[in-house]
């Protein structure tokens, strides 16, 4: 015994890639205290396709991974042996000729009694069953074999997920990869990555993919998309997840072979009849799709507003077609003007949604749902609950949510988004002054709606990863159980992602939860404090700090920050008027600053950088110490994480460090381009005198010179004194030298350059001759860090390495030779000497 669990201990530390995320069924440590499992299967429909099936397949799978006991699958209890039996509660009483005891189940809810010697897997249909084996597995692979009996129902129906996939392959906001999906405007032939991605939306209980980009391409509708839309769709039928489609608007009158009317006037009679022909032929080769998912007059988008028609004119065009095949029509509310005036002081995007939705409650129709991102602007580190969760209560309505982490470090910073997620969910809107939870909202309790509920951007892509980062398969996760128990907590959710991925180990565990429910206060400290936004480019990458990009635009992601004042004033009494979209409660909270929370108090209101938080602090010192405080944190993690070598395999266990030790570089990154950026605005002085002030650093342009010359950044807030160092010409190598002159002692020396798409520079950097370390500038290029990549010299591709316990001695000669590459002209902003538990 003792060896066979030593055995399955070595086995659980393999290389892993992660393509198996939660789902690995990795053999459980602690053989001994086993108990003893029924001896087979009996899976009440045996058709292949059938999800049924399926559960069936997972439970050999499952048990025979965590357990090692080879259970056999028959199709009807064969005799009065114990078994696990997994069906529908009608294929249940056809087989055992009565009915199931169990409390009352919704559509895709699910019963699970492990009490007696037969456990009980029953599905109020197929997809229900194969939940109830997932949640079954899910206890055996957490070594919990605990003897339970419940059911568990789904919170709402919707419980879906969006790519922005394009038919190209390339994925709008993914950082995981190209399509899983599409390539070279088609569906690919391959759908292996398809089924896969299904099997794990099945284990949390998804039921349906958008495949396609909301910014869609009419080209979808070609028969053969059709024609791969069907091989999609079958799929992953097999797991329950049903397809979606996202529609371009303008499609009958695009100029392509099946679109042939000029006009897409949703009143038009030609095209309401072109939809539903269009729809027809759909459902003919998709019986089941689950519906369309429309992004109209958004962003340059086409929709109804072209023709004077309303939204919901527009909406309804596609829910008519869908209506007879039961198909459902989530209609997006992100639609803003992105060309407003910021000499205005009353524009304010964020009054868009509620401006454009609030009339049309009740002028929907019944199978349309309106899917509301969590914040009026767009997926920021931290917005206040829409408004419009508030006002559709004759209308169904879906959360929008992006485990995609646009905005949020695109999977290269970690951050656990559902402590962000439930800031909503649970947000108590109040309106008519009783209890009204987004999470009641959308899951049509509190207004009494038939449908409702979530959906989540998800945008995996071919990388093992799924995501691009192992650690990032959490939000995932945890998005599934949040679509099915918005109530649920993400501490307790995390930890059984993390059990389920990384096994049980005490230590794995703790650090794991330490890291992540850590990340988003993390983040948010070195992005963007106060509700100010996140404060990334918003023009460009969305990736890397650039502060001003907010301001002077038509996109009304605004900070209105000048030397004296920062802040949206969106009260009803000075200022935009937004926080009156509220209910009176909710409302009177926000138009006081002296009731505002400091976590909006820039979203709400328009300050001196000098006005007193409740905490006390001013705004501009909560800015920097956030912002210090943030960056400090961000170095524990890579630490925290060097605690688990060795108690986990060693392929994550080093892709998640390099991760880490990006994020603790980048961190930097961000701390002095926001602190920089505002104390130069302001022009006033850090407390704790730490901005601007670096005793550990060596600008790159201040050494001794051969081959580069200095290069001014912009924006100059991206590089630390405003300038870096590039190669001469692409071609030649430059050399930086200088004399060290700190104490003789053991240093961490950390280079800051910057890693272009373009070109993979080489740099060596020495002490007295002696190497200390090479490197390539090929994380972008290589895709190893699947951010959006930066063509220019900016915070976006602003890097750190760094080199550990490195001897330092007075005197010494520290020489860096960089040669470029490609459009990459091996480019140096600094590098910092730093004595142990020093962050700069
Ligand atoms: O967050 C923004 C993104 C766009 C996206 C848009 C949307 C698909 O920057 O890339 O377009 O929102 O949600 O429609």
């Amino acid at each position: 015994m003792l060896s066979f669990s030593l055995f399955l201990y070595v086995g659980s530390v393999a290389a892993e890639s992660g393509i198996d995320a939660w789902l690995r069924y990795a053999p459980l440590h602690s053989a001994n205290s086993i108990p003893s499992l029924p001896s087979r299967i009996v899976s009440l429909n045996t058709s292949v396709n059938d999800p049924v099936h399926i559960a069936g397949v997972e439970l050999q799978k499952g048990i025979s991974g965590i357990l090692g006991q080879n259970l056999s699958i028959t199709s009807h209890e064969a005799d009065s042996d114990s078994s696990i039996v997994v069906g529908t509660l009608i294929e249940y009483s056809n087989a055992y000729g009565h009915s199931a005891k169990t409390p009352s189940l919704e559509a895709d809810g699910f019963w699970l009694n492990t009490t007696g010697p037969t456990v009980q897997i029953l599905g109020q249909n197929e997809r229900g069953a194969l939940y109830g084996a997932f949640e079954y597995l899910s206890m055996l692979a957490q070594g919990n074999f605990s003897k339970v009996a419940y059911a568990s129902n789904p919170s709402a129906p919707v419980r879906w997920v969006n790519q922005w996939d394009n038919l190209d392959g390339s994925i709008e906001r993914g950082y995981g990869g190209p399509s899983i999906f599409f390539e070279n405007g088609l569906v690919v032939d391959n759908l292996d990555r398809a089924s896969e991605y299904a099997r794990l939306l099945a284990s949390i209980r998804i039921n349906a993919v958008v495949v396609n980009n909301v910014n869609a391409n009419a080209s979808l509708l070609s028969p053969a998309n059709l024609e791969g839309l069907g091989r999609l769709a079958d799929a992953m039928r097999p797991y329950g997840v049903q397809v979606g489609i996202s529609l371009n608007f303008a499609s009958p009158a695009a100029n392509l072979t099946y679109g042939n009317l000029t006009t897409f006037d949703p009143l038009d009679k030609g095209v309401i009849s072109w939809w539903s022909n269009v729809t027809d032929a759909i459902y003919r080769r998709v019986p089941d799709m689950a519906g369309y998912l429309v992004k109209a007059d958004s962003e340059g988008q086409p929709g109804p507003l072209t023709y004077n028609r309303t939204l919901a004119q527009g909406a309804n065009l596609f829910a008519n077609a869908l209506k007879p095949h039961g198909g459902i029509l989530m209609f997006r509310a992100f639609v803003y003007n992105d060309q407003i005036n910021e000499s205005d002081w009353k524009a304010d995007r964020a009054n868009a949604a509620v401006d454009f939705f609030k009339g049309l409650d009740g002028e929907f129709a019944d199978n349309v749902i309106v899917q509301i991102k969590y914040g009026p602007i767009d997926f920021q580190v931290r917005e206040p609950t829409s408004p419009l969760f508030a006002h559709l209560q004759n209308t169904s309505t879906a959360i929008e949510l992006e485990v995609t982490q646009e905005y949020l470090g695109q999977q290269c910073h970690l951050v656990y988004l559902p402590p962000l997620w439930k800031t909503v969910l649970d947000f108590d809107l109040r309106v008519d002054h009783k209890p009204s939870l987004v999470r009641d909202i959308i899951t049509g309790k509190r207004f009494n709606r038939p449908l409702g509920g979530s959906a989540a951007v998800v945008n995996v892509g071919t990388n093992q990863t799924w995501l691009g980062s192992h650690l990032s398969m959490s939000n995932l996760y945890a998005y599934g159980r949040l679509a099915w128990n918005p109530a649920d907590d993400p501490e307790a959710m995390l930890q059984d992602w993390i059990r389920l991925t990384f096994g049980p180990d005490p230590t794995v565990m703790k650090t794991i939860t330490s890291l992540s429910m850590a990340s988003w206060p993390t983040y948010e400290n070195y992005s963007g404090n106060l509700g100010i936004q996140t404060l990334t480019d918003i023009l460009y990458t969305h990736f890397g700090p650039n502060p001003q990009s907010q301001d002077n635009n038509g996109w009304g992601q605004w900070t209105r920050a000048d030397h004296k004042t920062i802040g949206m004033d969106r009260t009803v009494s000075n200022g935009t008027g937004y926080s009156g979209q509220y209910p009176a409660e909710v409302a009177a909270m926000y138009e006081n600053i002296s009731t505002t929370p400091d976590n909006l108090v820039l979203w709400f209101h328009h300050v001196n950088y000098t006005h007193k938080l409740h905490s006390g602090k001013t705004v501009i010192q909560h800015f920097y110490d956030a912002h210090y405080e943030g960056a400090d944190v961000a170095q524990t993690f890579v630490t925290q994480w060097e605690g688990l070598q060795g108690k986990i395999d060693e392929e994550r266990y080093n892709e998640t460090l390099f991760r880490l030790t990006f994020q603790a570089g980048h961190s930097i990154v961000w701390r002095d381009a926001i602190a920089n950026f505002y104390h130069n605005l302001s022009g006033i002085a850090d407390a704790g005198g730490r901005v601007g002030n670096h005793p550990w650093r060596i600008q790159a342009e201040s050494m001794t010179l051969d081959g580069y010359v200095p290069y001014a950044v912009s924006p100059f807030e991206a590089a630390s004194n405003a300038t870096g160092i590039v190669t001469s010409s692409n071609s030649t190598t430059g050399t930086a030298s200088t004399t060290l002159n700190f104490p003789n002692g053991t240093y961490d020396l950390a280079v800051n350059y910057f890693d272009m798409m373009g070109g993979n520079s080489s740099w060596t950097v020495s002490i007295n001759n002696h190497t200390v370390g090479s490197w390539l500038g090929d994380n972008v290029d290589s895709g190893r860090l699947g951010h959006a990549a930066s063509v220019y010299l900016d915070a976006h591709s602003a890097t750190r390495i760094t080199f550990r316990n490195v001897t330092i001695a007075k005197g010494d000669v520290l020489i860096i030779v960089g040669t470029p590459d490609g459009i990459e002209p091996a480019p140096l902003d600094y590098i910092a000497i730093l004595p142990k538990g020093v962050v700069d």
